[in-house]
């Protein structure tokens, strides 16, 4: 690239849109795996030309899910190909995701898309600013599963676009209980050897209470205090899924979970396993900038 191209390319990264097309080519020969998986699936499955897991749901409307993020592989032209993992929108420049999302990216190998429940080539992608891991994840273990992007430009709401609340743990125990319903969005694939989707999908979650989900013959101590357990055999999130958000079903609806990992998806005993955000709300406000409350 000439210095003319790459100082056009900074100047559109800095008014904060991506032109994916801008970007470095990507090619076999071009691209170096960045060691998270997701990332390096959508990567893999574009330069293969292979058909680019929400499990059990439907087409979720436009505009129900305003915080709905699209991480998408920045130099991948198509959003629905770049899409790798999900994310949540909690203030005008702030959006939060799983920690195994991000970690070891760099801000220019990212984009998140809002405000859609269509990803494609037409789609508006947003450049990222700043990456932010929480001090305590660990990749071997997936504690403490989350990261916050801050947007290079701040969005605007409206019907299509709008941050959630983050739950407060004080509140966290109306929630936890037996019974309770969550509802899981995103566009990662439909059955485990399924593609992911170009369009939204959302599905319900049955809450799992903490000694089913450390039971030996569920997922033991591998269940950290940092983690909440949902799903069934009938709904759960999947791959691509990750990141994405989990919440409340009353209105309006708070954030209570991120995607995070599990055994398969919808498997017999072996639920989805989502970042407990109200543990992190101090965190996600101390380093966006809101004042803790
Ligand atoms: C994944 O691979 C993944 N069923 C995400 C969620 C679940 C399993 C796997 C939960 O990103």
């Amino acid at each position: 690239m000439s210095s003319r191209l790459v100082a056009v390319a900074a100047a559109m990264l800095l008014t904060g849109l991506i032109r994916p097309s801008m970007a470095t080519e990507l090619s076999f020969e071009t691209f170096k795996p960045t060691g998270v998986p997701e990332y390096d699936d959508a990567v893999r499955s574009y330069l293969n030309q292979t058909t680019p897991k929400i499990i059990n749901g439907i087409a979720a409307p436009p505009n129900a899910f305003p915080w709905q993020a699209s991480l998408g592989v920045a130099p991948i032209a198509d959003a629905g190909r770049a899409h790798f993992c999900g994310g949540a929108l909690i203030d005008a420049t702030h959006v939060v995701t799983a920690a195994h999302c991000v970690a070891g990216l760099n801000e220019i190998q990212l984009s998140v898309a809002l405000g859609t429940v269509h990803l494609d080539a037409e789609t508006k992608r947003l450049a990222v600013r700043k990456i932010d891991v929480h001090p305590d994840y660990r990749a071997e273990t997936k504690d403490a599963d989350i990261a916050l992007l801050q947007l290079e430009k701040a969005v605007t709401s409206n019907t299509a676009i709008a941050p959630i609340a983050v739950l407060e743990s004080t509140a966290e125990g109306a929630f936890l209980a037996g019974g309770v319903k969550f509802t899981v969005t995103g566009w990662g694939l439909t059955s485990v050897n399924g593609h992911s989707v170009r369009d939204l999908r959302q599905v319900d979650v049955p809450f799992v209470p903490a000694e089913t989900c450390t039971d030996p013959l569920a997922y033991g101590s591998r269940v950290t205090k940092n983690m909440i357990c949902a799903g069934s055999v009938n709904g759960d999130a999947c791959q691509g899924d990750s990141g994405g958000p989990l919440i409340t079903k009353g209105q309006p609806p708070v954030l209570i979970g991120l995607v995070s990992w599990g055994k398969g998806c919808a498997v017999a005993g072996k639920v989805g396993v989502y970042s407990r955000v109200a543990n992190y709300r101090g965190w996600i406000l101390a380093q966006s900038g809101e004042p803790p409350q």
